[in-house]
């Protein structure tokens, strides 16, 4: 009889093996106590399909699904696998790392259409609420989409009204996502030998929507049945994203928001305050967490919130959007991905303002255990339970929309329930750095280039540049790779640009001071950290952001001294925690960009060696950059080290780094 058996408890993490953060530990035990699952729980009850893991399982058809597991062994002699159709392992699994490819540069890609909406309607003056803010920048992206910054009067050469520029930029930006014919513009800013290679392999993107149509009609059932044309096509995808869509997010919100320079603010969950109105916004576009910002630092919005009973509006940040406004406004950071369901726990959150990706529909569950108004805000990302608010956000009533959303968490603030627990750990961190800081902190003022950075590479006190990025996965011990990663790098050396909920780790890890360096650092980077008054690792922005790791990446060649392609570098990329398939795409772009890409946890390739083979080897023959994989974090940050030390090798200034290292045994021979 059922009443006989004892009611079994749920099985629930360990606190303490789901997060190396103790502030997450603490909250993931209130969450028990108090009977709410959260990921991390569901993480231990919930075990990940081992064939879809490993890439080959296909529901591309209704014949199917259709899974052709590896045998244990692996394959001796021909691989027969195959799927009704006769599919083989390798056409199953590069079909779905297409598709993740196609839909991870849809969302950046959809995210920059928009960026780019708001931005021609602001150059047309048809919203009050966002302005060309960044004029430097907008005059610096204008000849990439070959509109001219000057006019010819009366024999005379005249700066053109901003405006009209603007309008022009604006006009051409938003056709790359649908025009008929030619290449995306921002191609032509990568190295001339990587645009080279990319024309020769037949690569270079035509319009983004159009990439990713192709991709989706070239894995349809029956049509490309060859994995390396697949690839091919998803490299061009993924160009389409890099160089195009997200590089054009991070422009257009340069110019409609300001370039970031330096700053300082908190991450953690420690940054909400019990006496405040607590709001955090959460997902990727500033599109709407600029307009809650400014609303939620107006004079008549903190009188409101005084006028019941709370101290004033405390702003936090999660996923991307949590790096968007940090970089721009220093807003404080509330948490990595992980830690949204965490947020609410506090007890403290009177509203989770949520737009696209990244935002977990059990949010809704949560918010219904507390007081939370849980409000999504975008036309593409609702959700079922009937405890979300939906306030649909619209450019053209920017301003008031945000007012609606600001006053309903005011209002919520007395709603707010006795059970509060904000846990109290937060760090400091400085973030915002870009193309153009890097070049004014680590560029001589004098030549106004990356001569510096590249002179302390060649010389070996920087060993190499790794950007570290990416989501972090339940799978795996909340941000303890991320952490690892990004130690064993600075400890040899080697500087990181870090962007995503890497940064918000970092941030969190107090890694994005310049006092870590002495800390953490080999020698050669602690000294430049110091003289520079740089953290060793650099918060660039968002998942869209990498484009500034490209960008940056291609400054460095080009101010000589260093190869003559972005492969020639030494530099290595990685995503130790990641789960999204923006990932995936991003992985591929940096891959097709030169760029040495290893990823921690899996990679949904093992179950065709064949075609895992060809991303982390034949790529390497046609773009310079290749795929890796480990799981174990050391060896992860060891392998990029590897990689960056062949680099030099091949650059010929390894002997360099051994000469600074005899400078250093020597010195502290003398100390002693
Ligand atoms: Fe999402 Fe962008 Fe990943 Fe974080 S890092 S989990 S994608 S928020 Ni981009
Ligand atoms: Fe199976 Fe082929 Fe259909 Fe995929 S496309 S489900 S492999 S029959």
């Amino acid at each position: 009889m059922a009443d006989d058996k004892k009611v079994k408890k749920p099985k629930v993490a360990d606190p303490v093996a789901a997060s190396i953060d103790v502030g997450t530990q603490e909250m993931l035990v209130r969450a028990q106590a108090l009977n709410i699952d959260t990921v991390f729980d569901r993480a231990v009850t919930m075990k990940p399909c081992n064939i879809g893991l490993q890439g080959i399982c296909c529901k591309n058809c209704a014949m199917g699904p259709c899974r052709v597991p590896l045998p244990k062994g692996g394959i001796e002699g021909e691989d027969t696998r195959k799927g009704l159709c006769g599919a083989t392992a390798n056409t199953i699994a590069a079909r779905n790392f297409a598709r993740m490819v196609a839909a991870g540069t849809s969302a950046h890609s959809d995210h920059g259409r928009a960026v780019a909406e708001v931005f021609l309607s602001a150059a047309r003056k048809e919203t009050e609420a966002y302005k060309i803010k960044d004029v430097n920048k907008l005059l610096s992206i204008a000849p990439l989409f070959d509109v001219a910054v000057t006019v010819e009067e009366d024999g005379e050469v005249k700066d053109r009204d901003i405006d009209e520029i603007a309008v022009e930029v604006g006009k051409k930006a938003l056709s790359e996502w649908g025009k008929p014919e030619g290449n995306l513009y921002y191609l032509k800013r990568a190295p001339k030998p990587l645009y080279e290679k990319w024309k020769a392999q037949g690569v270079l993107p035509r319009s983004i929507d159009r990439e990713v149509v192709e991709t989706m009609h070239r894995t349809h059932m029956g049509v490309d049945q060859d994995y390396k044309n697949i690839v091919k096509q998803c490299t061009r995808t993924s160009l389409a994203d890099g160089w195009g869509g997200s590089m054009m997010a991070t422009d257009l919100q340069d110019v409609l928001f300001g370039t970031p320079y330096p700053l300082q603010a908190e991450s953690n969950l420690g940054v909400l305050k019990e006496d405040h109105v607590n709001i955090v916004v959460h997902g990727h576009e500033p599109i709407l967490s600029e307009m809650i910002v400014a609303t939620a630092q107006r004079k008549d919005m903190i009188e409101y919130a005084q006028s019941k009973g709370a101290k004033g509006i405390q702003l936090g940040g999660i996923c991307c959007t949590a790096n968007e406004i940090f970089q721009r406004h220093g807003v404080p950071q509330a948490g990595t991905y992980l830690q949204q369901e965490l947020a609410i726990i506090t007890g403290a959150l009177d509203a989770m303002v949520v737009d696209v990706q990244c935002v977990f529909q059990n949010l809704a569950n949560v918010a219904k255990c507390f007081h939370t108004k849980l409000i999504t805000t975008h036309p593409i990302a609702k959700m079922e339970q009937d405890n979300v608010v939906h306030i649909e956000f619209d450019e053209h009533y920017a301003l008031e929309d945000a007012e609606k959303i600001v006053k309903m968490a005011i209002d919520n603030f007395q709603n707010r329930g006795a059970d509060i627990m904000i846990p109290q750990y937060k760090a400091s961190a400085v973030g915002g750095f870009g193309v153009e800081s890097i070049q004014y902190h680590l560029g001589g003022t004098f030549r106004g280039t990356y001569y510096t950075l590249n002179d302390n590479i060649i010389n070996g006190r920087i060993r190499g540049v790794a950007g570290v990025v990416g989501c972090n996965n339940a799978r795996t011990r909340h941000n303890e790779a991320h952490i690892t990663v990004v130690k064993e790098l600075i400890k040899n050396d080697v500087i990181v640009l870090t962007t995503g909920c890497n940064g918000i780790a970092c941030a969190m890890e107090g890694l994005l001071t310049p006092e870590s360096a002495a800390v953490y650092c080999g020698p050669g980077l602690a000294e430049i950290c110091e003289t520079v008054g740089i953290p060793p690792v650099l918060h660039l922005g968002s998942c869209v952001d990498n484009s500034r790791i490209l960008l940056a990446a291609t400054e460095v060649v080009k101010a000589g001294g260093l190869g003559n392609d972005l492969c020639d570098l030494p530099a290595a990329g990685s995503a130790p925690e990641w789960m999204s398939e923006k990932a995936i795409a991003i992985g591929q772009y940096f891959v097709s960009s030169g760029v040495y890409t290893i990823f921690g946890l899996t990679l949904p390739t093992a179950g065709a060696p064949v075609f895992h083979d060809y991303l982390s080897k034949e790529m390497e023959n046609l773009y310079g950059g290749k795929w890796d994989l480990e799981a174990d974090p050391v060896k992860h940050a060891q392998l990029m080290i590897a990689h960056i030390d062949k680099k030099r090798a091949e650059l010929g200034i390894d002997k360099a780094r051994e000469r600074v290292m005899m400078d250093m045994a020597n010195r502290q021979a003398l100390d002693a």
